[in-house]
């Protein structure tokens, strides 16, 4: 009689490994690189490179945390977003939300989700390694199937790289894995934390052309002098190539954002309304962010053939003011 506890026992140990132990990672992580369940229960890489940390969700490959070691925070996230995956499942309000393969409202149908597909999705961490530098460089990757193809009928692969220093690099290259082209809009649709958008001054864009949605898509040029946020804000900026400049007088910090491969640079602010309109931004939480974008949209859409593909990246890095 004495064989049953000792067989509860054994057979207690063995759920405990299986359900307790972590699922070892698909790769192997360098020491400064971890798998955790993060909000909503979604598996995000934590990085904790020697100059900076990072935090990305798989959910959508969702950079949600990028710290230089010597200044605070660069990206804002919403105290009252969403962290639910799916296939698909909803976009976390903040960070960085991949926009593929259209942007905004530019549905291909009524009711597709705005700004593509690609941020509602799991992607899957296909490396992760420790360069000589000591950043710390992860690799995730999201490729078509019948999830996506009910959404957008072409065959693509999307690959996400992420290096993290003191600096944070982003490389969105977007491939035709099909036998037909496909025109496809895309973003690295970046929240700045900002110590009061009302106080930040913005340069890089002045004189250019830009399209105001705020004004029923009106083509006008920008001012002379740096861009300042006085009203809900949102524009893009097509066919242009510039670096961006965020001033934060509040924060004492320039955060610049340099670019290539991207036409396009939308920058956005809510503002008060709009800003307690959207759920997930609500609780007066706009003057602590401001969207600076990478991308290619509208006249800038990129048209791939298949067996082509297209990068673009953003780099992110900080000067103390
Ligand atoms: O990039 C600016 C923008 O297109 C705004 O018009 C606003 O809709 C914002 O994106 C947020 O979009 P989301 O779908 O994330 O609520």
């Amino acid at each position: 009689m004495q064989r049953i506890p000792l067989l509860i026992s054994l057979l207690s140990l063995v759920l405990l490994a299986t359900t307790a132990w972590p699922a070892a990672p698909a790769i192997a992580l360098p020491p400064s690189a971890r798998l955790e369940t993060g909000s909503g229960s979604l598996e995000r890489l934590v990085i904790a490179a020697r100059d900076g940390e990072a935090h990305v969700y798989l959910h959508g490959a969702h950079v949600t945390h990028f710290k230089p070691r010597h200044s605070g925070p660069v990206l804002w996230v919403s105290k009252n977003s969403s962290f639910v995956g799916g296939s698909p499942g909803k976009p976390i309000r903040g960070g960085v939300p991949v926009v593929f393969p259209w942007f905004a409202d530019n549905l291909p149908k009524k009711g597709d989700p705005g700004h593509g597909l690609a941020r509602l999705f799991p992607w899957t961490l296909t490396s992760c390694t420790e360069l000589p530098d000591h950043r710390v460089c992860a690799v995730l990757e999201l490729r078509s199937d019948g999830r996506t193809r009910p959404l957008f009928p072409h065959e693509f692969h999307l690959k996400l790289t992420i290096t993290v220093g003191s600096e944070l690099e982003m490389e969105l290259t977007a491939a035709n894995t099909g036998s037909s082209p496909f025109t496809c809009e895309e973003a690295l649709h970046t929240y700045f934390a900002v110590g009061d958008a009302r106080q930040v001054s913005v340069s890089g864009l002045e004189g250019a052309p830009y399209i105001d949605k705020v004004d029923s898509y009106r083509r006008k040029t920008g001012e002379a002098g740096a861009l300042r946020i006085t009203a809900e804000t949102d524009r893009i900026y097509a066919a242009n190539r510039a670096a961006v400049s965020i001033a934060d007088p509040v924060l004492k910090r320039t955060i610049t954002v340099e670019k290539t491969g991207s036409q396009s640079t939308v920058v956005w602010n809510p503002w008060i309304r709009k800003g307690e309109a959207l759920l997930d931004l609500a609780g007066q939480q706009w003057p602590w962010m401001l969207c600076v974008e990478t991308a290619n949209v509208g006249t800038d859409a990129v048209t791939l053939a298949p067996g082509a593909s297209h990068t673009l990246t953003a780099r992110i890095h900080i000067r103390a003011l």
